[in-house]
C-alpha cells in the first residue's frame, strides 16, 4: 500500500529526489531552500553537505554527476548568483549521472536581500527549467528532471518560489529506485573547457536547446486545460494556483517546463480563446516571449512586478488595473532577546563608528534602539566595504561586521584582499557560533557536519591570522567594559585588526 504523508514543496522535493535515486546533495542554507537538504540529510544513504558557499556546494554535486551517481545542488536565487560562474560552463560540459539545479526565489522579499526573477537565468545559460506550482508537483518534476538531465546531457533547472516550497500538501511516497549509470571516463573534448573544446560543447549547447524545445512542445509539464473559451490564461508556478481559485471555469494553458519555450502550443492555445492573458509573478518572462510570438495577449500592469502576485490581487491584474499602493512591507523583526549582537552593537552604536554591515541575524542592527549598522548588500560585503569606504572617507571612523558563517562563506578572501593590499580598520566577526539567520545550520567553525557529526573543526583566529590580519583578539562582548577597552584601542592603532565577538547564539540547537 502506497503511503502519504504531509509535506512542504522542499520536503517533497527532497523525498522525490531520493526515491529517483540521489546520491550526492550540496548546498549552503538559504531561505526559502533550506528544508531540502535538511530533509535530505535524513535520510542514511545520502551523502549530503552543508558546503562552505553555493559555488562550492555546485562544484562537488557537479564534480559527483560527472563521476556517475545522481546529484543536486540547491540554494536561494541569490545563492545563484554565487554559483554563476561554474554554472555557466557546466551547461556545456553537461553530465554524465543526472544533475538537478534547485533554486528558490523569494517574491515579496520575506528574507532576501532583493527579489531576483531566476527564469531569465534559463534563457542566459541555455538550460532547461521546469516550475512546479505544488509539492506534489516538486516531487514529480525533480525526477523529470533527473530523467531529462540524463537523456540530453544537461543540468536542469527547477524553479520554485516561497509559496510552493513552504506551502504543505499531501503526497504519496514510493520506493527507492536507483538507476545504473555509464562509467566515469576520460573525455578530454567534454570536460576541459579550453577555447577549442568549449567551441565544439557550444555547437552542441544550441542543438541540445533545439532537442529541449521539442520536449517542450510534447511534454506533459505544459498543459492546455480547456474551459470557457472567452478568457484564456497562460501562467506557471503559484500563480497557477491562484488564477484557477479565482477564475476556475477559464481555459488554461498550464506551463511547468518554462524554458525552452513551447511556442507551437502557445500558438494553439492562442487561436482557440477570445481573449489571452499572461499572468506571472515578477518580471515578464513569459509576456515579452509570448508578445515576440506576434500574439496579442493582456498581461499585468508594471507595477505588480515588485512584490508577490497574491491571490486577492488576481481580478485587479486581469482588470488590468494599476497597483495604486506599492507600500514597503512593514514587518519589523528583531534581534532576540538577550541576542549576543545587541552586546557588540551598543558598543559601535555608543562609538558612533559607521559600520559596514553584511547579512545575517545581526542585519536587524540597522533597525531601533542600536540604529547601528549603515550597509547590507550581500554576503561578504561587510569585510570589503570597510575596506572601500576607508578610501573615500578616510576622516570617518569606519568599521566592517561579518557573522561566522558569513565570514567563510565569502568573507575570507575580503580579508586577504584587505591584508594585500595594505588596508586597515577593525572587522568584527560576530561569532554566534551557528547560522542563525536561516534556522542555526553547522558550519566548518562550529565543528559540526550537517548530521551533527564531529568533524575538522575551522579556528577562525588562526585563520584570520593567515589572512594577513596584524591583530586578532577573540573576546565576549558580554563583558561590556572590557570588550569597550578592546575596541577604543584598536581602533586607534595603524592596523588590520579583527575582533571575534564571540557569544553563543541563545537558540543554538545541538
Ligand atoms: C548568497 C547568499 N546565500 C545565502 C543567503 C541566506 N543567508 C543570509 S545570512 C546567512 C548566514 C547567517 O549566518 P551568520 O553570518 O553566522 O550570522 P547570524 O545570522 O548567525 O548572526 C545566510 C545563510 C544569502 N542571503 N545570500
Amino acid at each position: 500500500m502506497s503511503k502519504k504523508a504531509l509535506l512542504s514543496g522542499d520536503e517533497a522535493l527532497a523525498f522525490g529526489a531520493y526515491e529517483a535515486g540521489l546520491k550526492v546533495a550540496c548546498a549552503y542554507p538559504g531561505t526559502p531552500s533550506t528544508e531540502i537538504l535538511e530533509t535530505l540529510a535524513t535520510f542514511p544513504e545520502l551523502d549530503v553537505q552543508w558546503s562552505v558557499n553555493e559555488k562550492v556546494a555546485y562544484e562537488v554535486a557537479l564534480g559527483a554527476a560527472i563521476s556517475g551517481v545522481r546529484s543536486l545542488f540547491a540554494c536561494k536565487h541569490v545563492g545563484l548568483n554565487v554559483a554563476m560562474d561554474p554554472l555557466m560552463t557546466s551547461s556545456y560540459t553537461g553530465i554524465l549521472a543526472g544533475f538537478v539545479v534547485v533554486v528558490c526565489d523569494d517574491p515579496g522579499m520575506h528574507s532576501s536581500q532583493n527579489e531576483q526573477d531566476t527564469r531569465w537565468v534559463s534563457i542566459y545559460a541555455k538550460l532547461p527549467m521546469l516550475e512546479p506550482a505544488s509539492p506534489r508537483e516538486a516531487k514529480e518534476y525533480v525526477k523529470q528532471a533527473f530523467e531529462i538531465s540524463e537523456k540530453f546531457d544537461t543540468p536542469v533547472i527547477l524553479r520554485m518560489t516561497t509559496r510552493v516550497a513552504h506551502t504543505k500538501e499531501d503526497v504519496t511516497l514510493g520506493d527507492r529506485v536507483v538507476p545504473q549509470q555509464p562509467p566515469f571516463e576520460r573525455n578530454i573534448a567534454k570536460y576541459v573547457m579550453v577555447p577549442g573544446n568549449a567551441y565544439g560543447r557550444h555547437i552542441f549547447v544550441e542543438q541540445r536547446l533545439n532537442k529541449l524545445k521539442a520536449l517542450s512542445e510534447k511534454t506533459k509539464f505544459n498543459r492546455i486545460e480547456p474551459g470557457d473559451k472567452k478568457i484564456g490564461f497562460i501562467t506557471s508556478g503559484v500563480s497557477y494556483q491562484y488564477l484557477k481559485e479565482t477564475y476556475p471555469d477559464a481555459s488554461y494553458l498550464k506551463l511547468g517546463m518554462t524554458y525552452p519555450f513551447c511556442d507551437d502550443k502557445i500558438r494553439a492555445f492562442a487561436k482557440t480563446v477570445k481573449k489571452l492573458y499572461v499572468v506571472e509573478e515578477l518580471d515578464p518572462f513569459l509576456e515579452e516571449h509570448i508578445k515576440s510570438l506576434g500574439l496579442k495577449c493582456h498581461a499585468k500592469d508594471p507595477s505588480f512586478r515588485i512584490g508577490e502576485l497574491l491571490p486577492e490581487l488576481m481580478p485587479a491584474v486581469v482588470k488590468g488595473e494599476v497597483k495604486h499602493e506599492i507600500k514597503a512591507v512593514t514587518r519589523k523583526p528583531r534581534l532576540c532577546p538577550d541576542c549576543p549582537h545587541w552586546a557588540t552593537f551598543a558598543t559601535l552604536k555608543k562609538l558612533d563608528f559607521y559600520v559596514a554591515g553584511d547579512i545575517g541575524c545581526y542585519t536587524l542592527a540597522c533597525l531601533p534602539p542600536t540604529s547601528a549598522l549603515h550597509s547590507c548588500l550581500c554576503m561578504g560585503a561587510g569585510v570589503t566595504f570597510n575596506e572601500g569606504w576607508r578610501k573615500g572617507a578616510p576622516d570617518k571612523k569606519i568599521v566592517g561586521v561579518v557573522g561566522d558563517s558569513t565570514f567563510v562563506h565569502s568573507g575570507i578572501t575580503g580579508l586577504i584582499n584587505a591584508a594585500y593590499n595594505k588596508a586597515k580598520g577593525v572587522i568584527f566577526i560576530l561569532d554566534n557560533s551557528t547560522t542563525a539567520m536561516t534556522g542555526g545550520q553547522q558550519h566548518p567553525a562550529t565543528g559540526l557536519t550537517i548530521r551533527n557529526e564531529p568533524t575538522k573543526k575551522l579556528i577562525l583566529e588562526d585563520l584570520c591570522r593567515a589572512c594577513g590580519a596584524d591583530n586578532v583578539d577573540v573576546i565576549d562582548p558580554k563583558n561590556r567594559a572590557e570588550f569597550d577597552a578592546l575596541v577604543e584601542k584598536r581602533i586607534n592603532e595603524d592596523a588590520l585588526s579583527v575582533i571575534i565577538s564571540r557569544h553563543p547564539c541563545k537558540l543554538l540547537r545541538q
